[in-house]
């Protein structure tokens, strides 16, 4: 068990034991908020340890996907319970490695135990169809059946939640499964594995291998034996994802980036638009794929807006997430903040205004920390790069607009197509928008985050590639429909030509 005291030297989860990595080589588990502090070490992973869970997890698959779908259930439900229990603790942890703050954290362990909870339903649904037969004395049903190896690389900012959307729908549907969390943020999910195996997981179903993408990502995508691949990440690794699933048809869901708006109109209720707006875009430092990184504000009410968000913004406490009195923490990492820092730049060189922040916070409290000033852009062209392009950071581009004709223009003027909202009190204007806003998930006075388990999670264009996580959707990609036909009439029955008669 991890402490906040002693870093520990963490192993990967191979068939039902804790293993060291055949590489011998560690990645630190740094706290983001203050670099010096070491959460743990976790194994580099290579192919070797990577196949070894593969093959675990291939020949698990034979017994658990013939073990009732209730039986299996029934072990998720404990996890979930066990979740409940440790709720406090491993909010504590993720804060500690990944730095939003605890409130923050604690939705995020709590989005896994709904997600646990809801996919424990689904061990006695996962429906299929039972339907007349076009011919006499001649059955017909569809049935759900699992796919095999799952392969599930997920992010660093829902380090408990995502791998718990993919997990849970996973293993209830009859997949094994060989997780690879993001190399920042490896406690997280070394929590849920923990707490699965605990819950009384059988040796193999459910595998962790720890590393980077190309140590451990590249081998996991590309081993002959994992049938299903779920990505979550940007849209340029998303890519290769796909690519390397490609020649094998391996099923493969990709959940990428999002430049994602809120629309203000001149008759929205401007106080709750701007509490959305702070929420959206500055909520978990705008490291979220469904920040609210753009706001398109209509001219009548632009500089009241404005004057207000920028306050607003300048208000925000930044620092240590684990201090109650934080209201928003540092970015992930060095790196991340390098692109942070580079995108003001850029902003700066295209003409936006820079309204407030743009620095980086140093010194003090922050001087081992990843801290950025909440930043925001105003007078945007929609044509900028800072008001096209994810930044993944707490960086706002504010946009005016005349009409929501314009509005609607500007909101699907982008590669990206996750989440929009819109605040408005008209409601045509609210219909208007969500039907034309070219976007998996549409608000309607409400922040761009915030998606529930039991809904399709999921956008088109460059942040999606069909399928959608969450609800009965995930249980459709974690299956595969099997139709099935009884004739039971003891002779030649062809279909479309006997029935013709
Ligand atoms: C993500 O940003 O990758 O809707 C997921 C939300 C959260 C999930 C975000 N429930 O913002």
């Amino acid at each position: 068990m991890a402490t906040a005291t002693a870093p520990k030297a963490f192993k990967n989860f191979i068939n039902g034991e804790w293993v060291e990595s055949r590489s011998g080589k560690v990645i630190e588990d740094r706290n983001p908020a203050n670099s010096s502090e070491l959460v743990g070490t976790f194994p580099a992973s290579n192919a070797e340890d990577v196949n070894l869970a593969v093959a675990a997890a291939k020949n698990a698959y034979k017994t658990w996907r013939l073990t009732p779908a209730p039986k299996r259930a029934e072990i998720l439900y404990r996890a979930a319970e066990i979740l409940v229990k440790r709720k406090e603790e491993f909010a504590r942890e993720m804060t500690r490695e990944m730095g939003k703050v605890l409130a923050e954290t604690r939705g995020d362990v709590q989005e896994a135990i709904d997600m646990t909870y809801l996919m424990a339903g689904e061990g006695r649904r996962q429906f299929g169809q039972t339907t007349p037969s076009e011919l006499p004395n001649k059955f017909a049903m569809s049935v759900r059946t699992p796919v095999g190896v799952a392969a599930l690389i997920t992010p660093w900012n829902f380090p408990m939640a995502i791998p718990s959307w993919k997990a849970m729908p996973a293993l209830v549907t009859g997949n094994t499964v060989v997780i690879k969390p993001a190399e920042d943020t490896p406690l997280s999910t070394y929590n849920l594995v923990q707490v699965l195996n605990e819950a009384g997981l059988p040796p193999g179903v459910l595998n962790v291998v720890f590393g980077d993408g190309p140590g451990a990502g590249a081998p996991l995508l590309n081993n002959p034996d994992t049938n299903l691949v779920s990505f979550t990440g940007s849209t340029e690794v998303g890519r290769i994802v796909s690519e390397a699933c490609a020649p094998s048809f391996k099923k493969c869901h990709l959940e990428m980036g999002g430049k994602n708006i809120i629309i203000v109109m001149d008759d929205a209720n401007l106080d709750l638009a701007i509490d959305g707006a702070i929420w959206g875009g500055f909520g978990t430092t705008g490291q979220r794929c469904t920040a609210a990184s753009r706001v398109a504000v209509h001219k009548k009410i632009y500089a009241a807006f404005v004057e207000k968000f920028v306050a607003r913004a300048r208000s925000l406490r930044v620092g240590d997430g684990l201090d109650p009195a934080i209201d928003m923490g540092p970015s992930i990492s060095e790196q991340q903040l390098k692109t942070v820092r580079s995108y003001v730049e850029i902003g700066q060189k295209e003409g936006a205004k820079l309204a407030t922040g743009g620095h980086r916070l140093e010194g003090g409290a922050y001087a081992r920390g990843w801290f950025h000033e909440p930043t925001i852009f105003t007078d945007c062209d929609p044509k900028m790069r800072v008001a096209k392009e994810e930044i993944f950071g707490p960086v706002v581009s504010v946009v005016p607009f005349d009409t929501i004709a314009q509005a609607i223009e500007i909101a699907n003027g982008i590669s990206y197509g996750l989440s929009a909202a819109i605040y408005t009190r008209n409601i045509n204007h609210a219909f208007l928008a969500q039907r034309d806003l070219e976007t998996g998930i549409v608000y309607v006075n409400a922040p761009t985050i915030g998606a529930e388990t039991h809904l399709p999670f999921g956008g088109i264009k460059n942040t999606g590639n069909g399928h959608r996580e969450s609800g009965e959707a995930a249980v459709d990609f974690y299956t595969e429909w099997k139709t099935i036909y009884i004739d039971y009439s003891d002779r030649l029955q062809r279909a479309q030509i006997d029935n013709a008669e």
